[in-house]
């Protein structure tokens, strides 16, 4: 018998790309089960060309369910993760509620496989799509030369905010085009009104120095989630990391510039080698054709994309580098349906 998969939150920003993605990836699956809110139940919705119907959450509904792929808020799995665990589904959670759980593994499947057998909750906690977004080119190059400290700044797209980040860039692109705004102090801010959505400032014409809710001493907690979740991807508990992230009007890819020390002396070219042949990275660095990735070119692919590879100036142990990657499906759908897949292929 094929596992039975769910799939949770399906109507969501994420799950629509997770029931993309089902229908584009070898399948392993037997049945797929869709399941939302009460809300969202009856709704039929495509995957793997045929119609399901989706069914409202509840205990029953993970009854005969192998795999459960979860993309709902913190406070929801939190409460339903268990609950499908204890009816015998592994579940991949891509919410923040389980992930530095000591008994829940942090899994990225090209950087740290063997994690998803330790699972005694019958957990598997997705990393945030920022930490996603960075992580598999940084990995390949901690493989190589051992991480010692990292410092990134992000440029995050809206949609790493749901279907209500698009919908406000969306509204106020819509306000500010053809317009002469940008241009005095205040002038986009009275134009999109109060309703920034969820997001604290206007975020079309703007960047927004700002992800997440507020954690101690003016972190937010997007920038400790990069911090906490390299640390634990790479079995790295005391790397040094300082993250500031960047919320920029982009619908969907979030970018990254990393600066990256290691253990010891690094070339340009052993680490061009390394990206161009790490598994789930591609390397697009041709700085005399003008050539680097940016969010409009990669967004619907499923690569890291790496360009603008420099060996610092005044650190011959340091590395810059220029990341991107589709925040909705490696930062979010993809990495958990290839999770998914692990297990799958463990319970064949
Ligand atoms: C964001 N990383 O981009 C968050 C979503 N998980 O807002």
């Amino acid at each position: 018998r094929r596992p039975a998969l769910a799939v949770v939150g399906a109507t969501g920003a994420v799950g629509t790309v997770m029931l993309q993605i089902l229908s584009q990836r070898a399948d392993v699956w037997g049945e797929i089960r869709l399941i939302a809110s009460p809300r969202s139940a009856g709704r039929k919705l495509a995957v793997r060309g045929e119609e399901v119907e989706v069914v409202a959450l509840t205990e029953d509904a993970f009854d005969g369910i192998d795999v459960a792929m979860f993309d709902v808020p913190d406070e929801l799995s939190a409460r339903w993760a268990p609950v499908a665990a204890a009816k015998g589904a592994v579940v991949v959670d891509n919410s923040g509620a389980f992930r530095m759980d000591p008994e829940v593994p942090l899994v990225v499947p090209e950087v740290n496989p063997h994690a998803v057998r330790m699972r005694p909750r019958g957990i598997v906690a997705n990393p945030n799509c920022t930490t996603l977004s960075m992580i598999v080119a940084l990995g390949a190059l901690h493989a190589e030369f051992g991480l010692r400290s990292l410092v990134a700044s992000s440029y995050q797209a809206v949609s790493g905010a749901g279907r209500a980040g698009v919908q406000t860039l969306r509204r106020q692109l819509s306000l500010v085009s053809g317009t002469e705004l940008g241009t005095s102090p205040g002038d986009v801010r009275r134009a999109v009104g109060d309703d920034t959505g969820p997001f604290p400032e206007p975020v079309a014409l703007n960047v927004v120095p700002w992800a997440g809710s507020l954690r101690e001493d003016g972190w937010s907690s997007e920038e400790m989630k990069v911090r906490d979740e390299s640390r634990k991807i790479l079995g790295l508990p005391h790397l040094p990391v300082a993250v500031t992230c960047v919320r920029v009007p982009v619908l969907t890819g979030h970018s990254l510039t990393v600066h990256a020390r290691f253990e010891g002396q690094v070339t340009v070219a052993k680490a061009r080698e390394i990206l161009a042949t790490a598994p789930g990275v591609v390397l697009y660095d041709d700085p005399e054709a003008g050539e680097f990735p940016t969010p409009a070119d990669i967004v619907g692919t499923d690569p890291t994309w790496v360009g603008r590879v420099r060996r610092a100036l005044d650190d011959p142990t340091a590395l810059e580098l220029f990341v991107c990657g589709d925040n909705l499906r490696k930062g979010a759908a993809l990495n958990t349906a290839q999770i998914a897949e692990l297990v799958a292929a463990e319970l064949a």
